[in-house]
């Protein structure tokens, strides 16, 4: 299993860690990080986080740390607030389409496999605001573009409901796998945020199968939350059960790709945090293990609630965290 986390959760609780009047760079926040117990992998924003160090000397810290980078993650800001691949000023939308090339080259260059695209602005807030299937196809034919230009790099798309925009363009599993089919190129994939799941109320375990089906999985994003919002609470620590069906269906599906926790720690310390979230997430793994994947196949196939409730409430005091 590898595991990665949001590198701006290193940013919270600056005095456990960092002198008072530091100026924070990338690589101070890869270090921090480095520190988590059973933490493998770096992920980074692009063009964010390649603003206080560049390509190179982030490269060269990871080697110091023997951290490697699983992808990139892109990050629109600024121009961006009327969209990025469905944006009406062509420059703009020319923009984007070059930032997310580039983003693909940088984690190319440092020996990443995947980049991820959330696209924060592509949607609607009103009616007659948009044209939808322009839009739609406008969407396509960007990420088509940018799949065919790197055929051997993974692009993941990662859907959200809502937030910033009231309605996202792509905003569930089903709109997702269908662009992703229009697109039609075998290097496209799909991110599945757990609260962003739980916020169009989509059963998360559901989704896996699905775009396991597909053969669309392609990254995990996990965190946990009351549905409303992207809450970004630790792994488990309110649909814990849900948490658990996931992590059967990730390993029903042979599902070896990085398992990133898109936490927002604010007043607990990250490294803790972090270190928290593997930890539950090897434990819930364990259980299944200890379980047995064919007597939980089992149990599914006799689709009887009150012995899932059963199920649940004994496994409770296995959990070995
Ligand atoms: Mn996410």
């Amino acid at each position: 299993m590898i595991f990665s986390t949001r590198l701006n959760s290193f940013k919270t609780k600056k005095e456990l860690y960092f002198s008072v009047d530091q100026e924070i760079t990338t690589i101070d926040l890869i270090k921090r990080m480095a520190t988590v117990e059973g933490l493998t992998h770096v992920e980074l924003n692009y063009p964010e986080h390649f603003k206080t160090n560049s390509v190179d000397e982030i490269k060269a810290a990871l080697d110091e740390l023997h951290v490697e980078v699983s992808g990139i993650a892109l990050r629109f800001s600024g121009i961006y607030d009327d969209g990025e691949f469905t944006n009406l000023n062509e420059n703009v939308r020319d923009q984007a389409i070059k930032i997310t090339k580039e983003a693909i080259e940088v984690c190319q260059d440092l020996g990443g496999t995947t980049t991820t695209i959330w696209l924060a602005n592509d949607g609607f807030d009103y009616s007659f605001q948009l044209d939808y299937e322009q839009a739609w196809i406008q969407t396509v034919d960007a990420l088509r573009d940018i799949a065919k230009s790197y055929p051997t790099m993974n692009i993941s798309f990662e859907y959200k409901p809502y937030q910033p925009r009231a309605f996202s363009l792509v905003a569930d599993l089903g709109l997702s796998l269908l662009m992703v089919e229009e697109v039609g190129q075998p290097n496209v994939g799909i991110t599945l945020d757990f609260c962003h799941m739980l916020m169009k109320k989509e059963n998360p375990a559901y989704a896996v199968a699905l775009a396991a089906r597909k053969n669309r999985l392609m990254g995990f994003h996990l965190n946990d939350g009351y549905k409303d919002n992207d809450d970004g609470l630790m792994l488990g620590s309110v649909h814990l059960m849900q948490t658990l069906e996931f992590i059967y269906y990730a390993k029903k599906y042979s599902y070896e790709g990085l398992i990133y926790f898109d936490t927002f720690p604010i007043r607990e310390d990250p490294v803790a945090e972090c270190t928290q979230n593997i930890k539950t997430y090897k434990a819930l793994d364990q259980i299944i293990m200890d379980t047995g994947m064919e007597k939980i196949e089992q149990l599914i196939k006799e689709r009887n609630a009150v012995r899932v409730q059963q199920f649940m409430l004994s496994i409770l005091p296995t959990l070995q965290v």
